[in-house]
């Protein structure tokens, strides 16, 4: 099953410009579960996502996207998993492609940094999440995907983040501050302010940026299906202005979309997720 149910020309890997990684990596989960499912539905649903972008009015998939197997090394759990996740990773950064990786929790984006920084060493990220990830640990765990964006700054990376509405005490050392430039997502609610936070990013940030998505940054009205939900999210569109200006302005290397957990009776969240992922592409390639 490919990414798009794209027909063989479209998904040669040595032509194609993306790469899509599955990985179904579901350890350190606080709330609900599920996020192991999320690859698999995520490329189900994209088979339903009309390969005409609407909005950009090409058929992005002539960029070719090849879909790689998912990453499931046998017996590998917690750290051991995520580094061998980081070296998986920088070996197919090789290749000059722009990987997309489907979580999976959001404990995957610090390997994944890691590994798009070994060819990119000023990377900086732009994370949109309900949740700061901020933590120093959580549950005992460094890699908790609670943790996931300390990680990052943790690797002197600059990290700007939209769609915050859910921090606790002991991240507020951190939101908005040092490395961190951060939009709260009450303070978002106009397009005047959403636009005064991108430019305010689009400083921030170097011009090499590598892009996470953790799906709950999104409305829960319109991501039911997600571990952790949290009122307040971002509309589709308002999660889209967030995102064309810095692929417009930066050198995107690499996107990945996390905590797609799917619920039973539902498909609306990982048909978001898919879309999410195509228009992301799409965006990718205008202008190149
Ligand atoms: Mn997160």
């Amino acid at each position: 099953m490919n990414f798009g149910g794209l027909p063989p020309g479209q998904t040669d890997r040595a032509k194609s410009k993306f790469l899509v990684l599955p990985v179904p990596f579901e350890e350190s989960v606080s709330y609900g579960g599920g996020t192991a499912n999320g690859p698999a539905a995520v490329i189900d649903a994209s088979r339903q996502v009309e390969l005409w972008d609407e909005e950009l009015l090409r058929e992005t998939c002539e960029a070719g996207i090849h879909t790689l197997p998912e990453f499931k090394p046998p017996r590998m759990r917690g750290e051991r998993y995520l580094k061998a996740l980081a070296e998986h990773a920088a070996e197919l950064m090789k290749e000059g492609k722009v990987l997309v990786s489907l979580g999976g929790e959001h404990s995957i984006t610090p390997a994944l940094v890691e590994a798009a920084r070994t060819k990119h060493p000023k990377l900086s990220v732009f994370q949109i999440d309900a949740h700061a990830d901020l933590r120093e640990e959580y549950e005992g765990k460094k890699w908790s995907h609670a943790s996931a964006m300390k990680r990052v700054i943790d690797l002197g990376c600059k990290l700007a983040q939209a769609g915050i509405r859910n921090f606790s005490k002991s991240e507020v050392p951190y939101v908005d501050r040092g490395l961190v430039a951060t939009a709260p997502a009450h303070l978002t609610r106009t397009a005047a302010d959403q636009r005064k936070a991108v430019e305010r990013f689009l400083e921030h940030l170097t011009d090499d940026v590598y892009i996470t998505v953790d799906i709950d940054g999104l409305d829960p009205s319109l991501v039911p299906g997600t571990g952790t939900p949290e009122p307040g999210g971002l509309s589709w569109y308002e999660t889209l202005d967030f995102l064309r200006p810095i692929f417009a302005q930066k050198n995107v290397v690499g996107f990945d979309i996390v905590e797609v957990a799917p619920m039973e009776g539902s498909s609306v969240s990982q048909f978001v997720a898919a879309k999410l992922a195509y228009r992301m592409m799409g965006y990718r390639t205008m202008g190149s």
